[in-house]
């Protein structure tokens, strides 16, 4: 008999990142991180074991994936099985929800959806922690997305530790939102795990990162505690900034950033210039997210609209609510 379960996950967002990795395979961090969930980017999946299917097979926005999508869900199925002891394969059915075709959709969302589709199917009644850990073995940042809000993922140091939780900040996420300002990328890129990979391993930079990185997460959240914009937004723009700065030390060194984010990063510091607070950080590409007060959003995004197109401006809120089941 066919074993189903579909779950929502959203996207998150680090504010103190998570850069490199101390288990490759168990996808154990090297510092802790910090995030936020957005509202608009999600990901919704629906497993399907049934006794009858041969192989695990992925359906991506309704079409059959290609042969390395397919391998890497059949490597992470293999985990599940094992958790779940089972041999049953599975049709896995994802749809990313984001508002255009701009590359953002996110492994985060994609396999905190994925492992909460499987442990609603197989009936195994996870923990958050334990949906946590099952979620990171697909892809670290899908630690964070099993949670609404701002989140933790404390790195410890097995498989048992390495977990996200949620951060009470008693209801401020509600007032937040983030624009994320779309640019493309003509170059090649370098994928997150091998420049996260090629930095732990050769960036000069790297143990500066790691010496302070904690000093980052306290405060981040101090100022969640406080709910304190200004020491919020101060910290995680650094932090992204010197995560970037470890690029730069890696060999051979690289960046993800292209002119139009350093444009980008001006309109911000304009902004502040006007007396409107708002922060950016910025991942493994040239996009620039910015952090603001909802009060102030329709003004930082005016302020962008002189010199971006409006589809490359998108704003979403902060989503308070963590992974759900969809029946
Ligand atoms: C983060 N990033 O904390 C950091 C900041 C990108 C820059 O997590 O190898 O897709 O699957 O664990 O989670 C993107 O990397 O990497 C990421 P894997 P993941 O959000």
């Amino acid at each position: 008999m066919a074993k189903s379960g579909k779950a929502r996950a959203h996207t998150n967002i680090a504010l103190i990142k998570y850069w490199g990795k101390a288990d490759e395979k168990l996808i154990i961090p090297m510092n802790n991180s910090l995030s936020v969930s957005l509202d608009k980017f999600y990901t919704e999946t629906e497993v399907t074991f049934d006794s009858d299917y041969p192989a695990d097979q992925l359906i991506l926005n309704g079409k059959v994936a290609n042969e390395k999508e397919t391998k890497k869900i059949q490597s992470y199925m293999d985990i599940v099985r094992e958790i779940a002891g089972t041999d049953l394969h599975a049709r896995i059915d994802s749809q990313n929800f984001v508002p255009t075709a701009a590359g953002l959709a996110s492994s985060a969302s994609a396999y905190a959806a994925l492992a909460t589709a499987c442990n609603e199917a197989l009936q195994l009644n996870l923990s958050d922690k334990d949906l946590s850990r099952l979620a990171r073995r697909g892809s670290g940042s899908a630690s964070r997305s099993i949670f609404g809000g701002f989140a933790e993922w404390e790195k410890g140091h097995d498989d048992e530790t390495s977990y996200a939780h949620p951060i009470d900040a008693d209801h401020w996420e509600d007032e937040l939102s983030m624009i994320f300002v779309v640019i493309n990328n003509q170059s090649k890129k370098v994928s997150s795990r091998s420049g996260m990979s090629l930095t732990r391993d050769t960036s000069r930079f790297y143990q500066y990162w790691l010496d302070h990185v904690d000093e980052d997460i306290k405060e981040a959240k101090q100022a969640i505690e406080a709910k304190d914009f200004q020491q919020l937004g101060e910290v995680i723009e650094a932090n992204g900034l010197r995560m970037h700065a470890t690029n730069l030390g890696s060999q051979p060194p690289f960046t993800y950033l292209v002119q139009e984010s350093y444009d980008a990063m001006a309109i911000v510091h304009e902004c502040r210039e006007m007396g409107v607070p708002c922060y950016f950080t910025m991942d493994a590409g040239p996009n620039v997210k910015v952090l603001v007060e909802k009060k102030n959003k329709q003004l930082v995004i005016n302020q962008f609209l002189k010199h971006f197109e409006a589809s490359q401006i998108i704003a979403s809120d902060i989503i308070a609510t963590g992974v759900e089941i969809i029946k």
